[in-house]
C-alpha cells in the first residue's frame, strides 16, 4: 500500500509511503485519487499530505517509464486534488522532486521542514515535468525562477523556495503546522491553476535558452521545457497542460531519456558485487604514498570525509611539496565556500605528512600514488611490507602497470589491489577497483568500502594494460592519430567529437594531460606491439620536438601567454610531412566519418574487454566511459550507445574497416556473438556466466 490515510476530527492525514523515497507509481496515484474522494465523502475541512521516512516524494517512478503510461495519470490525480472542495496542504518533510514537487504545487498550501528540498529535475532524466510543473511553478514563483528551476533541473532548499514564493512557510514540524492553519484562511487561498500566467519576457527566455545550451549541450529536454513554458504564457491553463503532457510522453519514449534513465539506475546499481561478504579493513586512518597532484587529491578527498590521513613522501623536499599541494586544495575549498576556516583547521589537524614510512604503520589502507614506474612502485610496496600491520590493505593507483607484478613485490599479494582514481581525485566520481590474480575478498571489500565513503562510482576491473577506461581511451587515441595520417587535423577531430557530445576532443585532452604520458606508455608497449599493427609516429614526433601540451605552451595547439588554445598551422605541415614519409595519400575526411571511426574503435575494444572478463558487464563500461572519460551521459555510455545503434549494424560497418586493415579492426567475438544471436551488449554474458 503506497498511500495510507486516517482522519482526526475534520482533518485528513495522507502519507505517501513507498520506501525508500516514495517514488510515485500506479498504486500511489490510485491511492491519492481515492483519498480525494474519501475526503469529500467524509466532508473533511482539510487534507494534509506528507511523506513517510526521509522524503516527501522523489518523483514519478522512473521504472514505469519503459512501458506505456498507466492509469490513473498523475496530471488527472493532481487536477482532482486541486479542484476538490476539500483543500489539501503539502507538509513537505524532505525532498519533493519531479512529480513529488508537482503534488505539492497542486495543493492549496505548502509548508516545508527546514531540510526539505523542492525541485523539478526531470530534464536530468531526459523528460520535462509531466504533471503541471511547467505551468504551476511559474504561476507561483514567477517566470525567471521557474525557467531556471525547470530548464536546468537544479532543486532548491526550503529557504530559497520560501523566498521565491514557492512555499508558504518553513516549520520544524510541517504536519503540525498544517494542522494549525486557520480554516477560513485556507479556504481563501486561490488554487494555483486559477492564478494568472506571468507576462511574456523574451529576454528571460533567450537568456535561459543560451544557458541551457551551454550547460547541457546536445540535450533536447531543456529546450523542450522552455518551449512549453513559453507557450504556457499565452495559452489557457488546460491547453498548456495538454501540450506539457504530449511533450512529456514523446520525450519519455525518446532515445535520450532512455539513455539518461539507464545512467541514473546504473549509477545506483554500482556497488560491491553480490557475494562479496568479507569485512573491509578499518578506514579511519588512510595512508597515501606520494603527495603529487593525484596523491594530494586522494588525501584531500579522504580528509574531507573525516578520515585521519598520513601522506608519505621519500624526502623532506617531497614532504614540502605534498604540504603545498594539499594546502592549495584546502585554500580552494575555502574560497569556493565548501569549507569554513574551522573546517579547514580540523582537516589540517587530521593530516600528517612524513618521510618516515613507520608513521603510517597503523593505517588500515595505504594507497600508493607515486610516479608511474614499475621499479618505483615495487620499491614502495617492499617498504610498506616492513612497516604496515599484516592485515593492512595495500592499493596502487597505477593507470596502466600490471597490478600482479606490483603485488608480487609484497610478501602477501592477496592484500594488494588497484584503486585507479581519476584526476582531480577529490572531484571525479569514477573509481576503478582492480582485482589482481591473488587479490583477497577482504582487499576488494576494502576498495568498495572506500568508494562508498568517498561517494565514488566503483567499477570492478580485471588486470590488463589500461584496465577498462585507459584501454578504451588508448584505442580511441590510436584511431585518432590514424585519422590525422589519413587526412584530418587535430582541430577537425576535436570539433567532430565535441559535436558528438564530449566537452573536449582527444587532442585538447592530450594537451591538458601532457603528451609525455602517452609517449611513455607507447615506449612501454614497444616490446609487445604486434609488428603488423599500423603505427602512426606523429604523437612521438610531437614529444621529440618538445610539444608536450599546455604545460609547454605548445602541443597540438598553441597556448600564447598560457591562455586559450590557438590553431597552429605548423602542425598541419608536420602531419603532411609524416604522411609523405609513410606514403599515405591524404584525403578529405568529414565529421561523420571521424565520429564513426572513433566510436566504432572504442566499441570494438570495449567488446573485447567484456569478452576477456576485464569488465563484468556492459553497464560497467558505460559507467567508466561516462564518469571517467566524458562520454556524453545523454547517450547512456559507450555500450548503451552501441546497443541503441544496434550490434548487427555495427558489425556490418566494422566488416568494411576490417577488410581494409584486419589487424587493427579485428572484430570482437562478443560483437559477432551478439549480432549472430540477436542479442544486445547489455544482455551479453560470458560462457563462464
Ligand atoms: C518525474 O517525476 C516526472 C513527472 O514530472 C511526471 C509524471 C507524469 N524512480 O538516489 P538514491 C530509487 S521524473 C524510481 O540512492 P539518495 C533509486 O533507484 C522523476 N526509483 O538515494 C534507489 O533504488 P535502489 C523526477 C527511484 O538518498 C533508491 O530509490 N525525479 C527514483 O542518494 C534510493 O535512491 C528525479 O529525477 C525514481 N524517481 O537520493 C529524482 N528516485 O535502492 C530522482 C530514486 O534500488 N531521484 N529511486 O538502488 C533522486 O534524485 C535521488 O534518488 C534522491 C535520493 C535525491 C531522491
Amino acid at each position: 500500500m503506497s498511500v495510507t490515510r486516517y482522519s482526526e476530527g475534520r482533518t485528513g492525514f495522507v502519507t505517501l509511503d513507498n520506501p525508500p523515497v516514495n517514488a510515485i507509481g500506479k498504486s500511489m496515484r490510485a491511492g491519492l485519487l481515492d483519498a480525494v474522494a474519501w475526503a469529500e465523502t467524509e466532508n473533511l475541512d482539510r487534507v494534509i499530505v506528507t511523506g513517510a521516512g526521509r522524503a516527501f516524494a522523489a518523483g514519478a517512478d522512473a521504472r514505469e517509464f519503459d512501458g506505456a503510461a498507466l492509469e490513473p495519470f498523475l496530471p488527472d490525480v493532481l487536477d482532482a486534488i486541486e479542484r476538490s472542495f476539500v483543500p489539501w496542504i503539502a507538509a513537505i518533510n524532505g525532498v519533493a522532486l519531479g512529480g513529488g514537487a508537482e503534488i505539492a504545487l497542486a495543493c492549496r498550501m505548502r509548508i516545508a521542514s527546514p531540510r526539505a528540498q523542492i525541485g523539478l529535475p526531470e530534464v536530468t532524466l531526459g523528460v520535462i515535468p509531466g504533471a503541471g510543473g511547467t505551468q504551476r511553478a511559474m504561476r507561483l514563483c514567477g517566470l525567471g525562477t521557474a525557467l531556471e528551476m525547470i530548464a536546468l533541473g537544479k532543486p532548491m532548499r526550503a529557504r530559497d523556495a520560501k523566498a521565491v514564493g514557492l512555499i508558504h512557510a518553513i516549520e520544524d514540524d510541517p504536519v503540525e503546522a498544517a494542522d494549525l492553519v486557520n480554516t477560513e484562511e485556507l479556504q481563501c487561498v486561490v488554487p494555483t491553476w486559477e492564478l494568472p500566467a506571468p507576462e511574456p519576457d523574451k529576454a528571460a527566455i533567450g537568456a535561459i535558452r543560451a544557458k541551457a545550451a551551454a550547460r547541457m549541450p546536445g540535450q533536447i529536454a531543456p529546450r523542450r521545457a522552455i518551449d512549453v513554458i513559453e507557450a504556457g504564457l499565452s495559452l489557457p491553463f488546460h491547453a498548456a497542460m495538454k501540450l506539457e503532457r504530449t511533450t512529456f510522453l514523446e520525450l519519455k519514449e525518446g532515445e535520450q531519456s532512455r539513455a539518461l534513465r539507464h545512467m541514473f539506475f546504473a549509477e545506483r546499481a554500482a556497488k560491491a558485487p553480490a557475494g562479496l561478504e568479507a569485512a573491509p579493513a578499518d578506514l579511519s586512518k588512510i595512508a597515501v604514498v606520494g603527495g603529487g597532484t593525484m596523491g594530494a587529491g586522494i588525501a584531500y578527498g579522504c580528509l574531507s570525509l573525516g578520515q585521519q590521513v598520513v601522506v608519505l613522501e621519500h624526502d623532506a623536499e617531497g614532504v614540502d611539496r605534498a604540504a603545498a599541494n594539499i594546502e592549495k586544495l584546502i585554500a580552494k575549498g575555502v574560497s569556493r565556500g565548501r569549507l569554513d576556516q574551522s573546517g579547514a583547521e580540523a582537516l589540517r589537524d587530521r593530516l600528517t605528512i612524513s618521510d618516515e614510512y613507520a608513521t603510517a604503520g597503523d593505517a588500515g589502507l595505504v594507497i600508493e600514488a607515486a610516479f608511474e614506474s614499475m621499479e618505483v612502485k615495487r620499491d614502495i610496496f617492499g617498504k610498506l611490507d616492513e612497516v604496515m600491520a599484516p592485515d593492512a590493505v595495500l592499493a596502487t593507483n597505477t593507470s596502466y602497470l600490471d597490478v600482479d607484478q606490483i603485488a608480487a613485490s609484497s610478501r602477501d599479494p592477496s592484500r594488494v589491489l588497484g584503486l585507479h582514481f581519476f584526476a582531480p581525485a577529490h572531484i571525479m566520481r569514477l573509481l576503478e577497483i582492480v582485482r589482481g590474480a591473488k587479490t583477497s575478498d577482504r582487499a576488494l571489500a576494502t576498495g568498495f568500502a572506500l568508494a562508498k565513503l568517498l561517494k565514488k562510482v566503483p567499477v570492478l576491473a580485471g588486470v590488463c594494460d589500461g584496465f577498462i577506461g585507459n584501454r578504451i581511451f588508448s584505442r580511441y587515441k590510436e584511431e585518432a592519430d590514424m585519422l590525422l595520417m589519413d587526412g584530418s587535423n587535430p582541430w577537425e577531430v576535436d570539433e567532430a567529437m565535441e559535436a558528438f557530445g564530449y566537452a573536449m576532443g582527444p587532442y585538447e585532452v592530450g594537451d591538458l594531460s601532457g603528451l609525455d604520458i602517452g609517449y611513455a606508455n607507447r615506449r612501454r608497449q614497444d616490446a609487445t606491439r604486434d609488428p603488423n599493427r599500423r603505427y602512426v609516429p606523429i604523437a612521438d614526433r610531437m614529444v621529440q620536438e618538445g610539444r608536450l601540451g599546455r604545460k609547454a605552451g605548445v602541443g597540438w595547439y598553441r597556448y600564447p601567454g598560457g591562455g586559450g588554445k590557438v590553431i597552429d598551422p605548423l602542425i598541419e605541415d608536420m602531419i603532411v610531412e609524416e604522411a609523405h614519409f609513410a606514403k599515405v595519400e591524404r584525403r578529405e575526411i568529414d565529421g561523420d566519418e571521424i565520429r564513426e571511426r572513433l566510436v566504432l574503435a572504442m566499441i570494438n575494444e570495449a567488446a573485447d574487454i567484456l569478452g576477456e572478463g576485464i569488465a563484468a558487464s556492459a553497464r560497467d563500461i558505460d559507467l567508466v566511459t561516462v564518469f571517467g572519460y566524458g562520454f556524453p551521459r545523454w547517450r547512456g555510455g559507450l555500450m548503451h550507445h552501441a546497443d541503441s545503434i544496434g550490434v548487427a549494424q555495427i558489425v556490418e560497418k566494422l566488416r568494411v574497416l576490417e577488410a581494409a586493415n584486419p589487424v587493427i579492426w579485428k572484430i570482437s567475438p562478443v560483437l559477432l556473438d551478439c549480432a549472430e544471436n540477436g542479442k544486445a551488449l547489455a544482455e551479453w554474458q560470458s560462457a563462464a556466466g
